[in-house]
């Protein structure tokens, strides 16, 4: 007798075997007690026939709570009508711990009410579809960079300026040295990081006292941020769009059955392939006005801007050349157009909106250093910033891609507090 996990169920087809969970539903029908166990890996439907199983165990089928964690031996057999495809011809029941009253029932709870319980939520099937499906993503990214010459780098999180605007900035004291900023991005580092290895990439936490309370913004989410040396905007393209295709694509080859357990049409993911659209921010104005949307030139995209842009397409598209007004410090200008910034943005299908933000940086001290007065920005703090185009400067680009929005994207979600185990959003942090 093994005891085994519910993935690995088909191996031991006519065999007895024991398997730990949780009691995830149950149902009964006169002498037969259906138990569904999951064990993180799947669910199996257990099977006690009342003449089949000591009357003790039966009466225990008949009485545990939803979520009590059980230990079920039987025969596996083959069911293609059961979840999974599964069931135990079960004689066995042992109880480790019985739960009553558990709060999430199959029945359909408030959003709010789900994101309170969020430490139980996740135990449901869509949950831990999105959580697998978050994994295999976050290791497809590293799998991507690692593959390509790239040298991961842990940019730190407290930090001594702001990098993406001074109105999203998180503040805390630090010691005697006066204020100190969560960080908005670890770009900066990372420029730092691409002067000593060539190619870095950054991947942890970032965080934004973000006001806006929309599908798209947590106050603490994961960045992804490439940064390369003697690359420019074009390059900073290529790169975007092949990783992209990697991402989506390895995700719609691994992760199918969780993909289907969140009902997730993929058609449209299936399209995720390079060539991507690349057009500029003067051609999405076009397109917007086109649609008869009211919109100033000069303007960064807003949600609902993007979503008409983007659905013009049946890829996610690059926007590139903003206005250098609505961009960071830190983007190269235009050599063109000293109006523009060297920037791009990428909009997902379907309405997700932007999902990487990147660009050319300005590799020239004395641009670089008028752009930081001009931002009313901390010399003192960017000394060390400065010094990057003192001694050896380079043409060098890169981009930061939000994993929530990926996975939103991706899994088909209609919001991101869904796609981190424990969202931080202007109105919660909790649990
Ligand atoms: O502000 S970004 O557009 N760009 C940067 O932070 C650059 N420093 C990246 C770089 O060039 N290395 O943010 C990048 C992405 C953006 O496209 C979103 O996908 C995500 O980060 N992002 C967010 N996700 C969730 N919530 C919030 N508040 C949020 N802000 C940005």
């Amino acid at each position: 007798m093994w005891t085994i996990l519910i993935k690995d169920l088909s191996e031991f087809v006519g065999k007895e075997v024991t398997l730990k969970g949780w009691l995830y539903n149950e149902r009964s029908s006169g002498k037969v007690k259906f138990l569904i166990l999951r064990d993180g890996t799947g669910l199996l439907q257990c099977v006690y026939f009342k003449g089949n199983v000591s009357e003790e165990v039966f009466e225990l089928a008949s009485r545990l709570g939803q979520e009590s964690s059980i230990e079920v031996t039987g025969k596996v057999k083959v069911e293609p009508r059961a979840p999974g495809g599964y069931e135990l011809d079960a004689t066995g029941l042992k109880v480790i711990s019985e739960s009553h009253d558990y709060p999430i029932t199959p029945k359909e709870h408030g959003v709010e009410f789900l994101m309170d319980h969020r430490h139980l939520w996740l135990r449901s099937s869509k949950q831990v579809a999105i959580l697998r499906i978050r994994h295999r993503i976050v290791k497809a990214i590293r799998d991507y960079f690692d593959g390509k010459g790239f040298t991961l780098m842990d940019p730190p999180i407290i930090t001594p300026a702001a990098c993406e605007g001074t109105s999203t900035l998180f503040e805390t004291d630090y010691f005697d040295l006066g204020k100190a900023y969560l960080t908005q991005s670890g770009q900066l580092y990372a420029e730092a990081g691409a002067m000593a290895l060539g190619k870095v990439y950054t991947f942890g936490p970032t965080f934004r006292a973000e006001k806006s309370k929309t599908r798209r913004h947590l106050t603490e989410f994961w960045m992804v941020e490439p940064e390369v040396a003697f690359a420019e905007l074009n390059d900073d393209m290529d790169l975007a769009e092949d990783f992209l295709e990697y991402i989506v694509q390895t995700v719609l080859k691994d992760k199918a059955e969780e993909l289907k357990v969140l009902e997730r049409d993929t058609t449209k993911l299936q399209n995720v392939k390079k060539p991507l659209p690349r057009i500029s921010y003067d051609e999405a104005v076009e397109i917007l006005k086109k649609n008869g949307i009211e919109f100033e030139w000069g303007n960064d995209l807003g949600g609902t801007d993007e979503t008409v842009v983007s659905n013009q397409f049946d890829k996610p598209v690059m926007v590139h050349r903003y206005p250098a007004e609505v961009k960071a410090f830190y983007m190269k200008r235009d050599p063109n157009n000293p109006k523009l910034a060297l920037a791009v943005d990428v909009l997902a299908p379907e309405g997700y909106g932007e999902i990487i933000g990147g660009s050319q940086r300005e590799d020239d001290f004395d641009l670089l250093l008028s752009r930081i007065k001009e931002h009313n920005l901390p010399q003192e703090a960017f000394e060390w910033y400065l010094d990057l185009r003192r001694y050896g400067s380079v043409p060098h680009s890169g981009f930061g891609l939000g994993l929530e929005r990926t996975v939103a994207w991706i899994c088909g979600l209609d919001h991101v507090r869904e796609t981190i185990p424990f969202a931080r959003m202007i109105y919660r942090n909790t649990p």
